[in-house]
């Protein structure tokens, strides 16, 4: 029985069924007796493994096909009606070709298999920010996923309505996990996504990365707001007023770490304090007062698990003590327990390595193996988090003051620097690269141009995001949030990081608030506003960051930047303009002087 009046739901569900040709189909309320019994299925045959009931309760384990453990950039495609909307960034394909390719493989594709119907609310529900939509898929693990990262089940419908056709659709079948058939497609135009033979995160949670950032970038900048990837935290001061902070970094690059940042000692004796808000996607909007606002649409965390561990990040691994999903960590079968790279220095002797194969965990972590997938990743609650901000889910969203990016680069870009306005700090996002990651399919380690961190993601061309970009800042004028730039990922000659990074990102943090209240004074160098050496606090850690490595934090290397700059000029006439990007003249403009500046 469908769990809505809303015809428009009604029919689209209809033909997803004539098409897919389900045994069975089952709409999800999100009531807790239909997720127990789906769990109880799912762990009844082998899908997800149910952990240590008494160490991790609710917790659960699912490995996925090796082929398949992250997104899949060349085959993710923005299909609109032309070629020239989908611009230099996306795969294209003309959407009736797609949809007719993809119909004969979605053809009776469920024959056997339920289909379940997923309700859900991007945002907090009633907020006027949050979307709603509706997944089908033929996967336990994805309603189950999609019950922790979204606002899951029939409230969603009441929030939609009976009448409304303003939902995204999402159709999902894993159909038999083979890569060559794989397709992760987005149809701007028509709100829909069509995603085939996956059955990993990103490709599947339809919410996540296919509508909350390909689907609703497309949708803000047609109604006025951005989608971006970027986490939200709140830092709260001592005389007690809470700042917020969005940060885009490409796919694990450390917003989850930073989103759950907690501050060194002397900050916390101060009465420092940070709450998170989002660690991976913000909807943004201007409020009433025209000041920018945002609000986390995700529900709980999709958060990598190596290098997660009670030093680095003990919030996120508190998020994971309970009602958690693990998807391709290694398992401890003595205790039935998970493990992951850097959890620990023990791992299980007794072990199951991601792929499934039985192992003793030392002997084979020693030959250069990792016993966990390097994208292996914990669905978690946000009410897991010990600092979720009290403004989770204010429908209202949280005042922004500051937009950080950043990227892994092992040279060149410092620790941190401050654009001189709107503009320039548009230019500056559009100039982010960053080393890719195990995020994503492919060569890891490859520095690649990686725009406000959306490479991946940015439903439409590029050129006409970098407008919006522009035009978002004149809407919003003085009340703009002022824009950084920020590298924990800085190295030595021998390959190792030269600032601590994680809690101690709190310095930087201190510092750009400091200059959104204009308390901290800063060097004009060609690039933007360097902090004055002094200014970064290192008290506690001195030892490790020593005055020459704040020199070499800090420098702004000419020959670098020259090339840097030449980099960018070529980025924006071969990779954008000359695919069919249109390069907002203004951001020309800020390239020729940075340029003028450095050779002055
Ligand atoms: P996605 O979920 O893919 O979008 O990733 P993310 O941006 O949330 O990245 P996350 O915080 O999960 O961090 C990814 C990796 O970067 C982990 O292995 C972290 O340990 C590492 N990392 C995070 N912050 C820092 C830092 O400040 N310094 C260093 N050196 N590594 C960091
Ligand atoms: C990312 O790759 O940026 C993620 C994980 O946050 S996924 O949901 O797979 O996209
Ligand atoms: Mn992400």
């Amino acid at each position: 029985m469908s769990l809505t009046n809303n015809q428009n739901v009604i029919k689209w569900v209809d033909e997803m069924v004539a098409l897919c040709k389900p045994e069975n189909v089952v709409w999800i309320d999100g009531s807790a007796e239909q997720l127990d019994a789906l769990r109880k299925e799912a762990i009844s045959t082998g899908e997800m493994i149910e952990l240590n009931q008494e160490k991790l309760p609710g917790c659960l384990y699912h490995r996925t096909n090796p082929n398949d453990v992250a997104r899949v950039e060349d085959r993710t495609f923005i299909c609109t009606r032309k070629k020239e909307d989908a611009g230099p960034t996306n795969n294209w394909c003309d959407p009736q070709e797609m949809y007719a390719k993809l119909s004969k493989l979605y053809d009776g594709v469920m024959k056997g298999r339920t289909m379940y119907v997923i309700p859900y609310s991007m945002g907090p529900i009633g907020s006027p920010l949050a979307k709603v939509g509706v997944e089908v898929t033929d996967s336990i693990y994805v309603v189950l996923n999609m019950n922790i990262m979204t606002r899951m089940g029939a409230d969603a419908f009441k929030n939609l309505g009976d009448v409304s056709d303003d939902f995204v659709r999402g159709l999902h079948s894993k159909a038999d996990v083979n890569p060559e058939e794989r397709y992760i497609v987005q149809f701007p135009e028509d709100n829909t996504i069509w995603s085939i033979n996956s059955a990993y995160g990103g490709n599947v949670l339809l919410g996540k990365k296919c509508f909350a950032l390909r689907i609703a970038s497309f949708q803000g900048k047609n109604e006025g707001w951005m989608a971006e990837h970027m986490l939200i935290l709140g830092v709260k001061k001592p005389d007690g007023e809470i700042k917020y902070i969005t940060a885009a970094f490409p796919s694990a690059c450390g917003k989850t770490n930073l989103a759950m940042l907690i501050p060194p000692e002397g900050y916390k004796k101060d009465g420092y304090e940070v709450f998170t808000v989002g660690d991976d996607i913000a909807w943004m909007k201007p409020g009433e007062d025209g000041r920018l606002y945002a609000i986390n649409p995700e529900n709980g965390f999709f958060g990598v698990a190596p290098g997660t561990n009670e030093k680095s990040n003990p919030n996120a691994l508190h998020c994971t003590m309970k009602d958690t999903i693990f998807t391709n960590v290694a398992l401890n079968n003595d205790d039935m327990t998970v493990w992951w790279e850097k959890l620990d220095k023990n791992p299980p002797v007794n072990a199951t390595e991601w792929k499934g194969a039985k192992v003793n965990g030392v002997e084979y972590t020693a030959e250069g193996n990792t016993l966990a997938h390097p994208n292996s990743r914990f669905t978690a609650p946000a009410t897991n988090c010990p600092c979720i901000s009290s403004e989770f889910n204010n429908p209202a969203g949280v005042p922004i003051s500051a937009i950080i990016f950043g990227g892994r680069r092992a040279s060149t870009t410092p620790l941190v620097y401050q654009s001189f306005d709107w503009t320039h700090g548009t230019y500056m996002g559009s100039a982010v690269s960053s080393e890719t990651t195990a995020a994503a399919t492919g060569a890891v380690g490859v520095l690649r141009h990686d725009p406000m961190a959306m490479k991946p993601f940015i439903g439409y061309n590029v050129g006409d995001y970098w407008a919006h970009w522009l035009e978002m800042g004149e809407k919003l004028g003085d009340k703009a949030p002022k824009i950084f730039n920020v590298n924990w990922f800085k190295q030595d000659e021998n390959g190792n990081f030269i600032w601590p990074g994680f809690g101690d990102n709190m310095r930087v943090l201190d510092w750009i608030i400091k200059r959104c209240e204009g308390t901290v004074d800063a060097v004009e160098t060609a690039i933007g506003y360097l902090p004055k050496k002094e200014d970064i606090n290192v008290e506690g850690i001195e030892d490790e960051v020593t005055p020459e490595i704040m020199d070499k934090l800090l420098d702004v290397d000419k020959e670098l930047w020259t090339k840097e700059i030449a980099e960018m000029r070529r980025y924006y006439n071969d990779d954008i303009k000359a695919k069919g990007g249109n390069v907002p003249e203004a951001l020309y403009a800020e390239l020729d002087k940075i340029e003028a500046r450095l050779n002055k």
